[in-house]
Parts: structure tokens; C-alpha cells; sequence
């Protein structure tokens, strides 16, 4: 059996319960086969795959919290520390009932490619809680953001691990996180990123992986001839990323038709109007259905169904497995171009085998969601000068390390052979530099 086989039986097998790691790791490790088949002998020998798979560090802990009634909640919280070879531990904190070791696990993997990347110092990690920020008042919130910092903050710090906001953390949760860090360990320091502005955020985090989302799909488009301009955009999600991959993907010409939430979507023939979004989203921290107050010509619609919409490029910017084989193979009859994923591997496996076999262009999430850790870097650097940089310098910043990231996984593609295939260039161009790092760094 090949090594690579080898180590997806052995996780599979030690590390039960938890698919979305296990396919997490099975797409990278068999993008990885020419890669690992040439250096067969010498990473058997250091154990590269299994340290690789392996993370440095798991946290499991206990959440306690007081609702509005008096009444004691318990909660789980996590953090994975994965892979520090090229930096701090860098990743978001996901707030989701759904959320458990398996998934934080799997985005922590993916997390650490995906800095690699960006090209920034920063090491991958993920962390969360099964916390549902949903329906709770905003004292609650605090509650339970203070409890999850109390026990968090042991184990992070500015040069050892920064956590930012994923799903259900954002800029409200962040500062909660903050206030808490600050007062246990009497440090003013860039322990979290995607902070308000008046306490050390940056300029343009916000939109950062939105933008970036769109940045990066525009340079791919620029390369084979063609641009954002005009076409017909679907994107799925409401929050942070969706929204402002929106507002991109207008300002670049095209119309966008979709957002989505998690009981139903919109589609906006007009093109969706991103004030109504945030203010229904961001402000009012409402359902989809309230759309239709403020653009009557549009649909709402109760479900999943983004996907049966025409168009030429599609941008899964929601959660995990979002866009399944049936999705995959409505988008190919519609005559859709190009697949980029806003979202954590919002692609199940066999949908995007089905879109690269029939000729769509796919940008996987750990490149194309690359934006928003790399504009967190930036941020880190802001903290560390003590100055902050304007919009339009990290703006241009952001744009110029998503333009460079394109490039770099499409050299990896093309010099393995496999030309417009961006799964295989991201995972190797993302591999080559942590292995290249852990190598230096001898048996860690
Ligand atoms: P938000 O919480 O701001 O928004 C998430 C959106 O997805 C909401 O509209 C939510 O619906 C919807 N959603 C969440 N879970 C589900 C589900 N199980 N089924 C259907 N819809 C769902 O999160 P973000 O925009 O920050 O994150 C979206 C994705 O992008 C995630 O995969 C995240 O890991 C990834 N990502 C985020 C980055 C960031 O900087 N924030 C960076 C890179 C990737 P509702 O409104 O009903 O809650
Ligand atoms: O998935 C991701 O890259 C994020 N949620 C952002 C992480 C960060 O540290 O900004």
C-alpha cells in the first residue's frame, strides 16, 4: 500500500466520528501522491504524513454561563493548535451548535495550508464552541465569550496563537473576547484579530475575505481572457463573507442574484441590494424572510436551492458540504464556468471531481478564502509597529497577496502536470512550504 493510503486508513481508523476530518485530510493527502511517491522513502522514515495529520496541540474545555433566567448553561469550547512550523497558530473560532472536534479539526487542517499561501508568517489553528450566538441577548454573549476567554486565554497570545472570528464571531464577539484577555492578563496585545478599529483592528479585515474572494477569481479570469465584468453571479450565505464578495463582485461589474441563509434564500433579479443585507443581517440580526420589506420585486424562498439558479460564476460563501453532487450537476446544465469557494470546504468530494470533469474552473476555499487570514496578518503587523495603515493601503496589500497566490498555485499545477487543476496546485504549493519548514526544524 502506498504511504499515502497508509496514513488515510490510519486517520480514518484513529480518529472515529469525524468525516469532515477525514475528508479534509483525504483531499489533501491525494493531491499530495506525485509529491509524497518521489520522496517515498526519506517521509516514511521522518514520519512526515503523520506529523502533518497529527495536530501539535488539541484543547477541550468547559463553558459555564448564566442565561437572562439565572439558569447555569454548559457549553464545550476548542482549540486545535495544528501546525506552528511557519508561525503563531492562526484561525478563527467557530460559535455553531453544530460545532465539534472533528470539525474544528478538519478547518484547523485546512487552516494550515491555507497560510501557508498567503506567504505570512502564521501557523494554522481553529478553535469554537457548540455555543449557538442565535436568539441570546447581548449580555448573554458576553457571559458566555467571557467564560470561553477565561479558559482560552491560557493557552494563546500574540506570538503564540491569535484566534479571529469565523461563523457566529464577529465583530461583537471579538470585543467581548478581548475585554476579557486584557483584564486576565493585564496585556494590550494583538491576541485576537478582527477587532474594532478603535482598539487596534484594520482597516479593510471586514471585507477582506470577501474581496479576496473576488480578487483572486478576477486574476484567474484575467489569465484565461475573460473578467468578472457582466456575468451572472450566485452566491449562497448572509454573513461576513458573502456580503462583501457581493459587494465586490458589483463593483467589478457583475450582477449578483443570491444570498442565503439557514432556512431559506433570496434570489433578486435586480441584483441584491448589500445595504438591505447588512441592516437585515449586521444591524437587525434578522431572517432572510425581511428582505422582501425593502426590494418587493425579489423571492424569498424556505430551503436550500441557490444552486438551481442560472449562472456563470458560483460562490459558496456559507459552511461546510453546501453544495453537494445533485447542486454540482444543476450548476454544469446551467452552463456555470466557474466554482469559488468563499466558505471551508463548502464542495462535497464527489461535486467537485463532477465540476473539474466537465470543465468548470474551481478555486478551493483554502486559497480562494484566503483574503481574510492573510488581511489578519496584517493585521498582527498594525499591532506590532502600534500603527494602523489606511483602507487603501492594505486594500492594496490584500489585492497583491491574493494576485500572487493565483500565480503560485497555478505554477504548482502546471509543473505537475495538471494545468488548471487548483486543488492539486494549492495543496501542493501550501504543503512544500510547512514541509520545507518542519525539515529545517528537525523532529518537533
Ligand atoms: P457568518 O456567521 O458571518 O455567516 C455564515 C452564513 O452562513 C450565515 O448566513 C448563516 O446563516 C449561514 N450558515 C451557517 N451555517 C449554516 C448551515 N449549517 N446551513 C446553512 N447556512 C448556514 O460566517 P462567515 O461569513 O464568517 O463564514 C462563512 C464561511 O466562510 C465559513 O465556512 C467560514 O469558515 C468561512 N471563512 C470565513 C472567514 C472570515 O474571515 N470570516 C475567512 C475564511 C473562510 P444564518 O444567517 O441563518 O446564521
Ligand atoms: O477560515 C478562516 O480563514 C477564518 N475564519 C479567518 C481566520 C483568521 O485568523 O482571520
Amino acid at each position: 500500500m502506498s504511504y499515502v493510503d497508509e496514513v488515510i486508513e490510519r486517520v480514518i481508523k484513529e480518529n472515529p466520528n469525524e468525516p469532515e476530518f477525514h475528508q479534509a485530510v483525504r483531499e489533501v493527502l491525494d493531491s499530495l501522491r506525485l509529491v509524497v511517491d518521489a520522496n517515498e522513502e526519506q517521509f516514511r522514515k521522518d514520519a512526515l504524513l503523520e506529523r502533518i495529520v497529527n495536530p501539535e496541540r488539541q484543547i477541550k474545555f468547559r463553558v459555564p454561563w448564566v442565561d437572562d433566567k439565572g439558569q447555569v448553561q454548559v457549553n464545550t469550547g476548542y482549540r486545535v493548535q495544528f501546525n506552528s512550523s511557519i508561525g503563531p497558530y492562526k484561525g478563527g473560532i467557530r460559535l455553531h451548535p453544530s460545532v465539534n472536534l472533528g470539525i474544528i479539526k478538519f478547518l484547523g487542517f485546512e487552516q494550515v495550508f491555507k497560510n501557508s499561501l498567503t506567504g505570512l508568517p502564521i501557523g494554522g489553528g481553529k478553535g469554537g464552541s457548540d455555543f449557538d450566538p442565535k436568539g441570546k441577548s447581548d449580555r448573554e454573549v458576553m457571559a458566555f465569550c467571557q467564560s470561553f476567554m477565561t479558559e482560552l486565554s491560557k493557552y494563546i497570545g500574540a506570538d503564540t496563537d491569535v484566534p479571529a472570528g469565523d461563523i457566529g464571531t464577529g465583530a461583537r464577539e471579538i470585543g467581548y473576547m478581548f475585554g476579557q484577555y486584557k483584564r486576565l492578563r493585564n496585556l494590550y496585545e494583538g491576541v485576537l484579530t478582527g477587532k474594532g478599529l478603535s482598539y487596534g483592528g484594520s482597516l479593510a479585515r471586514t471585507e477582506a475575505t470577501g474581496y479576496g474572494l473576488l480578487y483572486i477569481t478576477e486574476e484567474m479570469l484575467k489569465c484565461h481572457g475573460d473578467s468578472i465584468e457582466g456575468k451572472t453571479v450566485v452566491v449562497s450565505g448572509a454573513g461576513n463573507v458573502a456580503t462583501y464578495a457581493i459587494q465586490k463582485a458589483q463593483q467589478l461589474g457583475a450582477k449578483v442574484v443570491t444570498c442565503s441563509d439557514s432556512t431559506g434564500w433570496v434570489y433578486d433579479p435586480d441584483g441584491i441590494d448589500v445595504d438591505a443585507l447588512k441592516e437585515i443581517k449586521e444591524v437587525k440580526r434578522a431572517r432572510l424572510t425581511e428582505y422582501k420589506n425593502y426590494r418587493p420585486n425579489s423571492e424569498y424562498h424556505e430551503g436550500k436551492g441557490v444552486w438551481s439558479v442560472k449562472c456563470d460564476i458560483a460562490l459558496p460563501c456559507a459552511t461546510q458540504n453546501e453544495l453537494n453532487i445533485d447542486d454540482a450537476k444543476v450548476l454544469v446544465a446551467n452552463g456555470v464556468a466557474v466554482v469559488a469557494e468563499g466558505a471551508n470546504m463548502p464542495t462535497t468530494a464527489d461535486a467537485t471531481e463532477y465540476l473539474q470533469a466537465n470543465g468548470v474552473i474551481f478555486l478551493p476555499g483554502k486559497a480562494a478564502n484566503a483574503g481574510g487570514v492573510a488581511t489578519s496578518a496584517l493585521e498582527m503587523s498594525q499591532n506590532s509597529e502600534r500603527l494602523s495603515w489606511s483602507f487603501e493601503e492594505v486594500d492594496a496589500k490584500l489585492k497583491g497577496i491574493m494576485v500572487n497566490l493565483y500565480h503560485n498555485i497555478d505554477d504548482a499545477a502546471k509543473k505537475y502536470g495538471f494545468e488548471d487543476n487548483f486543488v492539486i496546485g494549492a495543496n501542493i504549493a501550501g504543503f512544500e512550504k510547512v514541509v520545507n519548514a518542519m525539515n529545517a526544524q528537525g523532529i518537533v
